[in-house]
């Protein structure tokens, strides 16, 4: 079974992450998407609308996603990727070259974002709205 392994923060749910989770489940036959916690959000100066465990309960309903785990650090990937065993590692590109040093232990796969849709633009534009 081949197993995929990415990270993010996955606040409001919208196409770009619903593509990115598609793209990399379709790499392989099990995804595991590590979650950032509301903690780790704050070293990623990161303020996510939805807690933790209400992303979780999101991501967990999407069809492309096999397993949830908490994502509490940045050097936490190669802990992962050995204890689960993983084979290939996915990032969209705005992280190009940023894990390249995880090739040692899996593949290291960066898909294309997204164009045009963002939390921060959600955010800005709900925004906007509200102010009139
Ligand atoms: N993404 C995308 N297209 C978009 C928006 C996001 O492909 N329009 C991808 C990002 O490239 C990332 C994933 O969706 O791979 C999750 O995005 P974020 O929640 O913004 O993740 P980020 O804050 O970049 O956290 O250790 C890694 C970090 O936790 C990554």
């Amino acid at each position: 079974m081949k197993k995929v392994i990415t990270y993010g923060t996955f606040d409001l749910i919208h196409p770009g992450h619903i593509n990115i989770l598609k793209r990399a489940k379709q790499l392989g036959d099990y995804l595991i998407v590590a979650l950032s916690t509301d903690e780790f959000n704050s070293k990623k100066n990161k303020q996510a609308y939805y807690n933790y465990a209400n992303r979780k309960v999101i991501l967990e309903s999407i069809q492309y996603v096999d397993k949830v785990i908490p994502e509490i650090s940045w050097e936490q990937k190669i802990e992962d990727i050995r204890k689960y065993n993983i084979d290939t590692f996915v990032m969209g590109d705005d992280w190009e070259g940023k894990f390249d040093f995880l090739q040692k232990y899996c593949e290291v796969v960066y898909l294309p974002r997204t164009i045009g849709i963002s939390t921060t633009k959600i955010k800005n534009d709900l925004h906007m709205v509200h102010n009139g």
